[in-house]
């Protein structure tokens, strides 16, 4: 079987929580290392117009969004299994909640505190991308907001952790572990002592902290872009299912679709090759990298048709 490949940045949470998962289920894998901000010309190629981070990839298969990510881990490594005790819509549940209530307010009590140093290409680029002000100034004028957010997601986590369990859904390491993790994570990496002046860093939740971060990053070997791209040229995507007759979006087959995304506005176009209640898949051809099929979960993306597409654009400039 093809080693997983993961393009991403070291500094990236949503990878720190990939690397986890990598780590839980004891893989070897390939790390592709991204630039932080765009241009990403070796990752273009292979994703459709999708433009977040990490991306995994697996022969001519991309998969965005780390909770299609681990669904996929999973499927094809389904030992240790991220999703234990029959849990995997809470686990997939609860992930969402962290990552969408914590990944910003976090981030920005991180740059309140080292704001200075981060280049202002990043900061327009994310201003331009999340319309969200990473810059120091910024950060600090809401830190007090953003402390109060986080602290009160924290008291959840610590709810969780009250009957002395070594993970938030039990015994075993969970999805919902890696998620809520990844962003505390960066703010102490990046924080440091102040971290725990801001926010509630109890015991608990310190050592629940340790056993995620035991789990490790599996091992761990380079791979160049041009690599990445020569193995989806010279592979197949793998056979999918097709489009389920009944499904939601109404689109068949072989149509040329748009991905819309809940929080973004990414350019993302392909041909509908697959759409079932896991995943939306579209196929996707460049020179460089070939015929891939760059796959979606379902939740926080729709697919559209391309008038469709177009016709929100048409408002959207009007
Ligand atoms: N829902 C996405 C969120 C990923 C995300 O927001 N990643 C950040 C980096 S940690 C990102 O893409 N930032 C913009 C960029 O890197 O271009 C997921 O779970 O993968």
């Amino acid at each position: 079987m093809d080693q997983p490949i993961l393009h991403h940045y070291d500094l990236s949470p949503f990878g720190e929580k990939v690397r986890l998962a990598f780590g839980h289920k004891g893989l070897a894998w390939r790390s592709v290392e991204t630039p932080i901000w765009p241009p990403r010309p070796d990752t273009v190629p292979l994703t459709a117009g999708y433009r977040r981070s990490p991306v995994l990839q697996i022969g001519a298969d991309i998969y965005c969004d780390t909770a299609l990510i681990f669904a996929e881990l999973e499927r094809r490594f389904p030992e240790p299994t991220l999703y234990p005790g029959g849990q995997a819509g809470l686990a997939a549940i609860l992930s969402w909640w962290a990552d969408t209530t914590t990944f910003l307010p976090a981030a920005s009590i991180a740059t309140s505190i080292i704001g200075d140093g981060v280049p202002p290409e990043f900061i327009e680029d994310r201003i331009a991308f999340m319309r969200h002000d990473f810059s120091k100034d910024a950060s600090v004028r809401d830190l007090s907001v953003n402390r109060q957010r986080v602290s009160a997601q924290m008291s959840h986590l610590a709810d969780m952790l009250r009957d002395g369990r070594a993970f938030l859904l039990g015994p075993g390491a969970s999805a919902a572990d890696l998620s809520a993790y990844h962003t505390l994570w960066f703010v102490r990496t990046h924080a440091g002592a102040e971290a725990d002046r801001l926010l509630p860093f109890t015991p608990a939740i310190l050592q629940w902290m340790e056993r995620v971060s035991a789990l490790g990053h599996g091992e761990r070997s380079p791979l160049s872009a041009e690599d990445a791209l020569r193995i989806a040229r010279e592979a197949d995507p793998e056979p999918t299912g097709g489009v389920a007759v009944d499904d939601p979006s109404g689109l068949e087959a072989g149509e040329t679709v748009a991905i819309r995304t809940d929080d973004a506005n990414d350019p993302i176009r392909g041909v509908l090759v697959a759409a079932d209640p896991r995943e939306l898949v579209i196929r996707h051809e460049s020179e460089r990298g070939g015929t891939v099929h760059v796959h979606f979960p379902r939740f926080g993306y729709s697919a559209v048709s391309e008038e469709a597409a177009d016709t929100k654009k048409t408002a959207a400039a009007a």
